[in-house]
Parts: structure tokens; sequence; C-alpha cells
């Protein structure tokens, strides 16, 4: 096995366990589309159908999944678009600071503009070669290895460009604004200990 290193306070989970809120929504193409707005630099909103991201630049990446609750589950390989592609075609207004990650439901989170656009976060469509199961997020979903579960979206719909930061679905919800499992951010009592 690829045994990684865990964050503090991390336990390694069984296999792939399914966590979310809410009920799993079915996949309707005619209806789905992937859109970008909020502060874009031509002030236009962008908006893809599921088959157009098929012409987007590819990137495989390995990572490791954190979930604040304390389970860790290690070396997934994840394939779909890097968010830096979805920046080049979709380009924000400069002062643009964050970004609102938006799925289906209303689920959201929020991410500085910085970690959004690190290298190893992608807009996946395929884990370990499959297609991505309904249960963790087919047909898209946002994965941020650096952060905490919660930042990654499954059943991505949206991203929206922001120019002041703006709390999303967890971290209105006593999650941490930031989420970083190295330094343990998990709540949002702990953004008053410093950075
Ligand atoms: N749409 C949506 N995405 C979500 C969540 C959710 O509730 N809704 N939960 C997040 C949390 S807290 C975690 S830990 C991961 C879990 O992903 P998994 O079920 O694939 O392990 O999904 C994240 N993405
Ligand atoms: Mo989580």
């Amino acid at each position: 096995m690829d045994q990684g290193m865990l964050p503090p306070g991390q336990r390694l989970a069984k296999g792939w366990p399914v966590s979310h809120y809410g009920p799993v929504p079915r996949f309707r193409p005619e209806r789905w589309s992937l859109q970008v707005f909020g502060a874009t630099e031509s002030g236009e909103k962008h908006s893809w159908a599921f088959d157009d991201l098929a012409d987007m630049p590819r990137v495989t990446v390995v990572a490791d999944l954190h979930c604040a609750t304390g389970t860790s589950t290690l070396g997934h390989e994840f394939f779909g678009v890097p968010a830096t592609a979805l920046l080049d075609l979709a380009p924000p207004a400069v002062d643009v600071s964050h970004v609102m990650a938006w799925a289906e439901y209303g689920y959201s989170a929020n991410l500085r503009l910085s970690d959004f656009t690190a290298d190893s976060t992608v807009l996946a469509t395929h884990h370990n070669g499959e297609p991505l199961t309904a249960e963790h997020g087919f047909p898209l979903r946002l994965v941020v290895p650096h952060l905490f579960g919660y930042k990654g979206p499954k059943w991505l719909r949206g991203i929206e460009y922001m120019t002041q930061d703006r709390r999303g679905f967890w971290e209105e919800r006593g999650y941490h604004n930031i989420a970083d499992p190295w330094t343990g951010q998990r709540h949002s009592y702990q953004e008053d200990d410093g950075p």
C-alpha cells in the first residue's frame, strides 16, 4: 500500500468510505453544465457541457484525502481538468482573491484563490482509471488535496470568482475557513488562534 504520512490526529480509514451531507444527485447530461461566474475578467459567465471537459487540458494527480472528522484515505489517483486550466479558459478579474466552489443542492466551499490555483487542485472526472462513482461525485468533483475534504465538493457545478471572502456550507457551520490538515485547522473557533 502507498503509505503516505498522516496529518496529526488523523487515522487511516478502511477502504474508501462515502461521506457527505444530503442525497446523491442523479446526473442528467442534458441539464448539466459547469459554470464559472462572478468576477470574471470579461464580466461574462462561462458555461460548458459535460462533453466539453474532454477537450480541456487533463492531468493525473495522486492525492490523499483527509476528512476533518479524523479519517484519511491515501493514494487516490484522480484524473481531470487542472484548476489552473479552468482559470486560463475563464480568466478572473484582477481583484479576485477567493472562489466559491458550488455543487448540486447548494453545497458550497470557499477557497483562497491561491489554494484553488495550487498545482494539485483538480476538477476530477475519474478515479483510479474509472469514471467517478455517483457516491464519490460523478460526474465532476473538485479535489484540493492539501486541504480537508469539505473543501472539495462532489457533484461540482460552478466556480464563483469573489473579490472578498465569504464562508461556504461547512465554514458557516463551525468548520475552519482555511482547513489545513497539517496544522489541524478543523474548527472555526481556532481561527482566533492566528494564521
Ligand atoms: N457536494 C458535497 N460534496 C462534499 C461533501 C458534501 O457534503 N457535499 N462533503 C465533503 C466532505 S466533508 C468530505 S470528507 C468528502 C468525502 O468524500 P468521499 O465521500 O468521496 O470520501 O467530500 C466532501 N465533498
Ligand atoms: Mo469530511
